[in-house]
């Protein structure tokens, strides 16, 4: 079984989170992924508009997700990548390079993020139409 590693926020899942979630499956036969927890969050300099266990019930009811465990820092992904002997790591290629420092322990995959979409543009968006 091909094991595929990813992390992020997720916050007002979007399609373009979508679009990275299947596009990960799809390298192999099981997804886990790596949401961060509010804590980590605020480290990030996140606000998020939905708690972790809201954006942890949205993941896990994708049929392409098929483990969702706890991002609490930046230094746990060589250890999560051993514990679950994950044989892809995957990222959108807005962090292309920083995680290449992982491909002694896996594949290190970096995909198209999906233009023009992002939850701090939805955020800025319903501000606009309000006003
Ligand atoms: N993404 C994408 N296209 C978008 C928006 C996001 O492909 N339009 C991808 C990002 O590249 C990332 C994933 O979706 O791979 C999750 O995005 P975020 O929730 O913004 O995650 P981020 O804040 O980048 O956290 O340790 C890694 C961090 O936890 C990543």
């Amino acid at each position: 079984m091909k094991k595929i590693l990813t992390y992020g926020t997720f916050d007002l899942l979007h399609y373009g989170h979508i679009n990275l979630l299947q596009r990960a499956k799809a390298l192999g036969d099981y997804l886990i992924v790596g949401l961060s927890t509010d804590e980590f969050n605020a480290v990030k300099g996140k606000q998020c508009y939905f708690p972790y266990d809201e954006r942890r019930k949205m993941l896990e009811a994708l049929r392409c997700v098929d483990l969702v465990i706890p991002e609490n820092c930046w230094a746990q992904k060589e250890s999560d990548i051993r514990e679950f002997k994950v044989d892809v790591f995957v990222m959108g290629d807005d962090w292309k390079g920083k995680f290449d420092f992982l491909d002694k322990h896996c594949e290190v995959v970096y995909l198209p993020r999906t233009p023009e979409i992002s939850t701090t543009q939805i955020k800025k968006d319903i501000v606009n139409k309000k006003n």
